[in-house]
């Protein structure tokens, strides 16, 4: 059944008062996805927005247990914490590992790969925001094209985002999705989903973040509607290796609707240097990307009711 925004738990996980900077989609995703697991998470976490806005000993603003960690190795502190769990036979707490694109796409991808070849029972979660934002906007590899940061500060990012879900995709894992904080219900939903999958279950959490992407504080959900509305951030999931479209994504493609890429481009002070030639490039890639996203979702939507001819009706 669908979640309705009355059915969500109304104790709160994240504290009000925390250190996230106004209109910061990180926390507005963090408060659903605590409510999601009803606070039974065991979260590692590695260094970045997170950290900051959990607070530093001996404040915090979460009511869950958190282990901080290195860039590197948050496979294998969530592989550590799955086993140590399983030794005190505790089977309340579910290990969330949580990490920025930075720390996911670049720094800890080896050990992230190893956990789940080992299939450890745990949730991860990238939080993606586009850059090393914590640190003042570093370029990391899931910096979209064009994009102003901090390392590409002249003429923007020249290269296209790293696609880490379709890597995780490809380690054969029960679970692979991606959600937006601008989507609270289709993340909420998909955390749940995750929840009760054993094995290893990836999540890819796009976050609109105001300084970083040079938007009004007031602008982040809309921003983030509009990433899925033009297709540049794409919903699905992947089921033990069934693709499909979900939430705002299944009803573009059920209507044959699309945004231009400009729409999201011209709010965001980040892409303010993208020439006629550079907006035509990342229309082309959203374009192309969405297509073969669209063939993925009917061919899994032809096989399903390939199997359901080839069972035998009954009586
Ligand atoms: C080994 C190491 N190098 C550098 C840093 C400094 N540092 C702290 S947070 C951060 C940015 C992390 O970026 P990302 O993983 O994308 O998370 P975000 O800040 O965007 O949430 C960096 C470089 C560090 N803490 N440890
Ligand atoms: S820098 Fe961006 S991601 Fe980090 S706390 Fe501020 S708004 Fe959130």
């Amino acid at each position: 059944m669908k979640a309705n925004v009355l059915d969500l738990p109304e104790k709160e996980y994240l504290l009000a008062g925390n250190r996230g900077c106004a209109g910061c989609g990180l926390s507005l995703a963090y408060r659903h996805i605590l409510k999601a697991l009803e606070g039974k998470a065991l979260v590692t976490v590695t260094a970045g927005c997170l950290t900051v806005i959990q607070g530093m000993y001996p404040l915090t603003s979460v009511q869950v247990p958190s282990v901080n960690t290195p860039f590197a190795s948050v496979g294998s502190a969530a592989s550590g914490l799955v086993a140590g769990l399983r030794a005190l036979r505790r089977k309340d707490l579910i290990v969330l590992a949580f990490a920025g694109d930075g720390a996911t796409c670049d720094m800890g991808i080896q050990a992230l790969s190893g956990a789940a070849d080992r299939a450890t029972d745990f949730i991860y979660i990238c939080d993606d925001n586009e850059g090393y934002m914590n640190t003042g906007t570093q370029r990391s590899s899931s910096t979209p094209f064009g994009a102003i940061t901090s390392t590409t500060p002249v003429r923007g990012n020249m290269r296209f985002a790293k696609d880490m879900p379709k890597i995780m995709e490809d380690h054969n894992i029960p679970y692979v999705c991606t959600t937006s904080s601008s989507y609270p219900l289709d993340l909420y939903e998909k955390m749940r989903k995750a929840k009760d999958i054993k094995g290893t279950r990836y999540v890819h959490l796009y976050t609109p973040c105001p300084p970083g992407w040079r938007f009004p504080t007031a602008q982040t959900v809309r921003v983030g509607k509009l990433a899925v509305e033009t297709a540049m951030v794409v919903l699905y999931e992947v089921r033990d290796g069934v693709f499909r479209l979900t939430g705002p994504s299944k009803k573009m493609a059920e209507e044959g609707k699309t945004r231009p890429v400009t729409d999201y481009l011209r709010l965001q002070g980040r892409f303010a240097k993208l020439t006629e030639q550079d907006e035509r490039r990342i229309q082309d890639w959203a374009t192309r990307r969405w297509q073969g996203y669209l063939e993925r979702d009917s061919r899994s939507k032809a096989a399903a009711s390939d199997v359901d001819a080839q069972e035998p009706s009954e009586g």
